[in-house]
């Protein structure tokens, strides 16, 4: 059993060229000057500090977007191997498939990876079906396995999360497309009417539990855009209706995130900030979801031949 390290190990994926609007790339250091953070709790180190080398937006961004991926996901396997808590701040959402092509390849003799997608938008274009091209909305179509070859092998040449293994939450803004790629894999999507019907309690606790089930432990990917605009305004895409942020992180703190291996928190937009709001949630969603994971000790399981079996 390994000891999980006390800090938050910080990653900083600083792209923005994939994104609707210029601007994600500056929250790495936005956080990295924030005196809200400093002022936290937290037990902090600052890792990497990953930049892209822009090829151009949309489709044109597809170069840069690959390189850039591929510098991250080697510093992610690194944090996970290492047993480090880690954190990556993005960058615009399509830093997601660097971050967890990188943590799926450090676990991959261990077993599979699950991962909670928090959002707006369900980020499942390939660029073949997007009508805008932009990279940010297709993360989870190129983790799954699909979409463009460069991409989909970063890191490692297999498929990254099955789609079992996946869970979305707080969805209301997607096309037709995206959604039969994400309905016809199997996925469970958790949109915003189910969130309000049950409560986002309720439906993090569902997450968590299929997640958790037959992986070796999970992720979550946050984008700030799946919360009410007045709680995130600093998103490039806002869009109405969202996850009320202190009711999610109320949730955070009675979920069991004992098998939590990393983070991500992506498309914050500080120069659209509103009286530091976003820059308060990112913090506090930092603090929630590190509170729970502290101190954990990770048995990270080996195939043997009957199984999976923890090594202690
Ligand atoms: C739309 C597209 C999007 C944000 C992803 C939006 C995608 N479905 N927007 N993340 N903020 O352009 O593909
Ligand atoms: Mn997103
Ligand atoms: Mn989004
Ligand atoms: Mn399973």
């Amino acid at each position: 059993i390994a000891q999980r390290l006390k800090k938050v190990h910080i990653i900083g994926a600083a792209n923005g060229n994939a994104g609707h609007q210029a601007g994600c790339e500056e929250a790495v250091q936005a956080m990295r000057n924030s005196a809200i953070l400093k002022a936290s709790t937290l037990d902090i180190e600052w890792g990497k500090i990953i930049k892209p080398r822009p090829s151009g937006t949309s489709l044109a961004a597809l170069p840069g977007v690959i390189e850039f991926s591929r510098r991250l996901a080697t510093a992610t396997a690194e944090a996970v191997r290492q047993h480090r808590r880690l954190l990556v701040i993005g960058g615009d959402h399509s830093c997601a498939i660097g971050t967890w092509s990188g943590v799926a390849s450090a676990l991959r003799d261990h077993g599979p990876l699950g991962l909670i997608w928090v959002d707006a938008h369900l980020d499942s274009h390939t660029p073949d079906t997007s009508d805008t091209g932009n990279i940010h909305g297709m993360p989870v179509a190129h983790l799954l396995g699909h979409g463009n070859a460069m991409l989909r092998h970063v890191g490692d040449p297999n498929r990254k999360i099955l789609p079992q293994h996946l869970a979305f939450v707080g969805i209301r803004s997607y096309e037709p497309a995206e959604q039969r790629l994400v309905e016809a894999s199997g996925v469970r999507v958790f949109y915003m009417d189910e969130v309000n019907a049950r409560g986002i309690n309720d439906v993090m606790q569902e997450a968590v539990d299929i997640v958790s089930s037959g992986t070796v432990g999970f992720g979550m990917s946050i984008d700030i855009d799946g919360f009410r605009i007045e709680d995130a305004p600093a998103v490039g895409t806002p869009v109405d209706g969202g996850i009320d942020a202190p009711q999610f992180i109320n949730a955070v703190n009675h979920l069991d995130l004992s098998k939590l291996i990393a983070t991500e928190i992506v498309e914050f937009l500080p120069r659209f900030d509103k009286d530091n709001k976003s820059e308060r949630l990112v913090v506090s969603l930092i603090e929630s979801i590190h509170a729970r994971f502290q101190r954990v000790n990770v048995a990270m399981p080996v195939r043997t031949q009957t199984g999976w079996m923890n090594r202690v």
